[in-house]
């Protein structure tokens, strides 16, 4: 591993607006069209402002490498099925990435979604390479409940087996409050998202217990051999059958890709993968109807009961971040501006 002097590593902050600029200008000159830059450099941009690093500029590489290989189609504008008054949504990505295909649809499912209650958008053939929490985040903004759900491809060993079956697979949930931020999680369903691996392997570390095998299915700590044998799914038989149900419903069911056949499709783990997603926002007040109490004042007792015992809400730190990035700036490395200079400069 390159040797960085201790000078180099000093970061300084840039300002969040300022960091999307940047971000969308490498994505543009890259030949990425309006669309999908300006989509794309929101959804990096809001990695590192709320200090998620494994889905922040760490990914622009991967996004250009996905673009240079022909595998994605940087100048796609995603195409929206005819709005009928049916509760499921259709977002045809063309080839592009998956920011713009949820942007586009957003809006059409919330409106089904407040229509009838449950709704549903589904987005085909579109590259996935992000957190799923700014999707949940937007439609508890409107006031709705909201599940997100993608495979990836084949590098998590389904419990009890030993070769990459499953994707890391993430799963989102968003709650809407009436002050402050949402109820958010949003994780891989295996150990940890994949992108943490590259992240230890680039800085030298090893892997805490029980994240991966090697290709001998043995366990083993270092990122290496984890990369190339297989991740473990997070809570044994009950990760892996969370995962396996992404497969199927944002998989098999909406006739896309499932994460064996993504990898057979790219033949690597380098490039970012291409499959489909599936968004399902409900109408809390909806489904309450007629029933004793208001379904937001009564979550927040439930948050309320978390929080009393000393827990910690999900996404507390990562809104905790996004304050101080927003009042200072998001900090980023020595090399981590070098990477932006050099891609600014066209260096893929
Ligand atoms: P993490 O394990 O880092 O975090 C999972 C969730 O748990 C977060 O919402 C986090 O909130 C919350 N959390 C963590 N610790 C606690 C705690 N002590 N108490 C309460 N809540 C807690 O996520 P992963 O590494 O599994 O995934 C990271 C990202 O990778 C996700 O955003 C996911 O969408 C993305 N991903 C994308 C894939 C794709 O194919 N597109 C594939 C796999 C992952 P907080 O952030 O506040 O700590
Ligand atoms: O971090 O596991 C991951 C991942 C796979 C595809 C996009 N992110």
């Amino acid at each position: 591993m390159t040797q960085v002097e201790p000078a180099m590593r000093q970061g300084r902050r840039i300002a969040v607006a300022d960091l999307a600029e940047q971000i969308e200008a490498i994505l543009r000159r890259h030949g990425l069209n309006e669309v999908q830059a300006g989509a794309l450099a929101r959804t990096m941009v809001a990695g590192e402002r709320d200090a998620c690093k494994s889905h922040g500029i760490y990914r622009i590489e991967g996004a250009l490498r996905t673009v240079a290989a022909g595998k994605v189609r940087p100048d796609a504008v995603p195409r929206l099925a005819e709005e009928g008054e049916g509760p499921i949504v259709r977002v045809d990505a063309q080839h592009g990435f998956a920011n713009p295909a949820f942007e586009l649809g957003a809006p059409a499912l919330a409106r089904a979604a407040r229509r009838h209650g449950l709704a549903a958008l589904v987005i085909n053939d579109c590259t996935h390479f992000a957190a799923l929490w700014p999707e949940v985040e937007a439609l508890a903004a409107e006031g709705l409940a909201a599940l997100a759900l993608c495979p990836s491809y084949a590098s998590v060993a389904p419990a009890g087996g030993i070769r990459p079956l499953l994707g890391t697979n993430p799963l989102a949930f968003g709650w809407p409050r009436r002050e402050g931020h949402p109820y958010v999680f949003d994780f891989a369903t295996s150990v940890a998202a994949r992108g943490e691996l590259e992240l230890k392997r680039r800085a030298g570390e090893e892997l805490p217990e029980g994240w991966a095998i090697d290709r001998d299915g043995q366990p083993t700590r270092d990122p290496e051999a984890g990369l190339a044998g297989a991740m473990l799914p997070f809570g044994g038989h009950k990760g892996s059958a969370i995962g396996t149900m992404i497969e199927l419903l944002a998989g098999v069911m909406i006739g896309d890709l499932t994460s064996p056949e993504v990898l057979d499709k790219l033949g690597t783990t380098t490039l970012a993968p291409m499959h489909g997603e599936l968004i399902l926002a409900f109408s809390p007040e909806h489904f309450a109807r007629g029933r004793p109490g208001d379904p937001l004042q009564r979550a927040e007792a439930l948050f309320e009961a978390i929080l009393g015992q000393g827990a910690r809400l999900p996404s507390q730190r990562r809104f905790a971040a996004r304050a101080v990035s927003e009042r200072d700036g998001i900090e980023l490395t020595g090399p981590e501006f070098a990477l932006l200079d050099r891609l600014l400069n066209g260096a893929a």
